[in-house]
């Protein structure tokens, strides 16, 4: 009657297909993660046209952003991951404000900082191609508070000026001028094509 009593003997009595159950789904929960080590976040401007990529790899260190944008003013623009997966423009206030799970202060330079979400500015040439690989240190694809995909996801924001690294909420860089949605789609599996994550929401 009592399987946790006594000798220890019969904590461990499980029916032999209630394990291989059991092991199924371990093994499921661990293919699903393996997938989330990669994604590839179209980035848009204001009008709805895609000027760009950022693929989000999985790092001991973080989530590595390697970013592609092009149509941008020369100089050095501000780079955020924003709290909520909507760019909806023209002005991409749906982002809300940095993904700060932690609950720090905004700026690299900040000694009570920083959020999760922020970067080092890029900075394209006279082009107006960005290009650059940056980190989203303690952030992670997986699960887990730091998570980039969790619940509905977030998203990454690039700003019309530099940030400062300091001032608040958000380093004064600006106006919002490219936007890409961080999200799993609803299989838990990961947006391949970008276009067709713009389809779903031009709807
Ligand atoms: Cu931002
Ligand atoms: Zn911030």
């Amino acid at each position: 009657m009592d399987k946790l009593g006594g000798n220890g003997e019969r904590t461990n009595v499980m029916h032999p297909r209630l394990l291989m159950i059991c092991g199924l789904f371990l093994l499921l929960a661990a293919c699903q993660n393996e997938s989330r080590s990669f994604i590839e976040v179209g980035m848009y401007n204001p009008d709805g046209d895609m000027i760009g990529t950022a693929k989000l790899t999985e790092k001991p260190e973080g989530v590595q952003v390697k970013l592609s944008v092009e149509g941008l003013e020369p100089g050095p623009h501000g780079i955020h991951i924003h709290e909520y997966p909507k760019c909806e423009g023209p002005d991409f206030t749906s982002a809300g404000n940095h993904f700060n799970p932690t609950g720090k202060m905004h700026g690299l330079m900040n000694a009570e900082g920083a959020h999760i979400g922020d970067m080092p500015n890029v900075e394209p040439g006279e082009t107006g191609l960005a290009e650059a690989e940056l980190m989203v240190a303690e952030a992670t694809l997986k699960d887990g508070k730091n998570s980039l995909v969790k619940g509905e996801g977030t998203s990454i924001v690039i700003h019309a000026g530099p940030d400062d690294g300091m001032s608040q909420p958000s380093g004064d860089s600006g106006e919002r001028i490219a936007c890409g949605v961080i999200q799993l789609n609803k299989d838990g599996e990961l947006p391949t094509d970008p276009t067709e994550q713009n389809k779903k929401k031009e709807k």
